[in-house]
């Protein structure tokens, strides 16, 4: 199937705020939305505004900032929040209902019938105050297959401009993925969004997969921050789609932006960027062994998949480890203007490998050392 455009749905601020450490002031949140715009994201979604005063105030506020994002609130499938949504002046609603049998049964206790009757009379609703409306269902991986449809079949029928699929608890394989999202397209006419957490690793993998089955947009936020482990964070979900579309993404969103938003995010709820983290991670792009490091040199793409620049970050050449090789010091000692004969590279190459067992040499030391090296071989 020809892929679809797609759009991202930035949930730092909705899903973003359940994170444990993410207690945001509203000085902050206007910070990471207008940095969420410059970034170039389609979409961004608030916490309900029934939430608190403060988030109120925040819906009201960032819908009046005038971005080119568009803003979205997440409410229940009730009118009164719904009503209190539009009020806010925001762009659109995103409504959620649970339609496994669990929720059914031991949260709101309504049958199929009634979720469909009350998510239908909410998404009139809101369509006929001119906005743009979204019905989702939690849990939606370990709900009835037929319900589900039915329910999604109901909401395109009155025009709901979308229907989400949630993992909200994030179980689904990307196979599972794949699968539903094709089921669901295959019932409605509108757009498809696509939210999962990362529980067992799978949110990146498992929304690539909803894309290429037929999503229209994926939820995100920075970090991946939210509930628990949280959700796809921004950073892997481009680096994932940019294998698939470079110049696509590179026109449509500020990359290089990244490590900015990441360290914002971090700054905010107090903790360091995971040193594995995608893209901005402190070692995303070290390389180490000898074997790499001379790729590298030649050529980058032998071992990075997406050039660092793109993404606004730099490689790291760590030479001054036991597992560094012969060319890598012999591109050293050329970017420091030594010439040294291929024995002399060999040699101190086994010299830098013997004192890096002790310990690594920082570039300086690495430095130094060739430095007097060639200095004793000239003599
Ligand atoms: C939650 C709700 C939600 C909603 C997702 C959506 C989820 O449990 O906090 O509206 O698409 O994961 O189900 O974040
Ligand atoms: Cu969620």
């Amino acid at each position: 199937m020809r892929q679809r455009d797609w759009h991202i749905i930035d949930s730092t601020l909705r899903e973003g705020e359940q994170f444990a450490l993410a207690n945001f002031s509203l000085a902050d949140k206007i910070e990471i939305a207008k940095a969420l715009d410059a970034f170039g994201v389609e979409f961004i979604e608030l916490t309900t505004p029934v939430a608190s005063p403060e988030s109120r105030k925040t819906c009201e506020t960032i819908a009046g900032l005038g971005l080119k994002a568009k803003i979205l609130t997440h409410t229940r499938a009730n009118l009164a929040d719904a009503r209190l949504a539009i009020e806010c002046g925001v762009y659109g609603v995103d409504i959620l209902f649970g339609t496994s049998s669990e929720l059914r049964r031991f949260s709101h206790g309504r049958s199929v019938e009634e979720v469909i009757e009350q998510s239908v009379a909410v998404i009139e609703y809101i369509k006929s105050q001119g906005r743009n409306v979204r019905f989702s269902s939690e849990d939606s991986f370990r709900s009835d297959r037929q319900d589900l449809l039915a329910v999604y079949a109901a909401a395109d029928s009155v025009g709901v401009n979308r229907v989400g699929l949630a993992d909200t608890v994030g179980v689904a394989s990307p196979s599972q993925v794949r699968e539903l999202v094709a089921d669901v397209r295959a019932v409605v006419h509108c757009d498809i969004e696509f939210h999962g957490h990362n529980d067992t690793g799978c949110a990146i993998a498992n929304a690539f997969e909803a894309v290429r089955a037929g999503a229209t947009h994926i939820d995100s936020s920075i970090l991946g921050i939210g509930e628990r482990n949280g959700i796809a964070p921004l950073g892997g979900l481009l680096a994932r789609m940019y294998t698939q579309n470079p110049l696509r993404l590179q026109n449509k969103y500020q990359l290089d932006m990244l490590p900015e938003l990441d360290r914002m995010i971090a700054r905010m709820t107090g903790l360091e960027i995971p040193f594995n983290n995608y893209l901005t991670g402190a070692f995303a792009y070290n390389h180490k062994a000898g074997m790499h490091l001379k790729a590298i040199y030649l050529n980058p793409g032998s071992y990075e998949i997406i050039p660092p620049e793109v993404f606004g970050v730099s490689r790291r050449m760590q030479i001054g480890s036991r597992l560094t090789g012969r060319n890598a010091i012999a591109q050293r000692a050329r970017e420091l203007d030594l010439s040294l004969s291929d024995d002399a590279v060999r040699e101190v190459t086994l010299l830098i490998k013997e004192l890096a067992d002790e310990q690594d040499l920082e570039l300086d030391e690495l430095d130094e050392l060739l430095l007097r090296f060639a200095a004793e071989v000239a003599a």
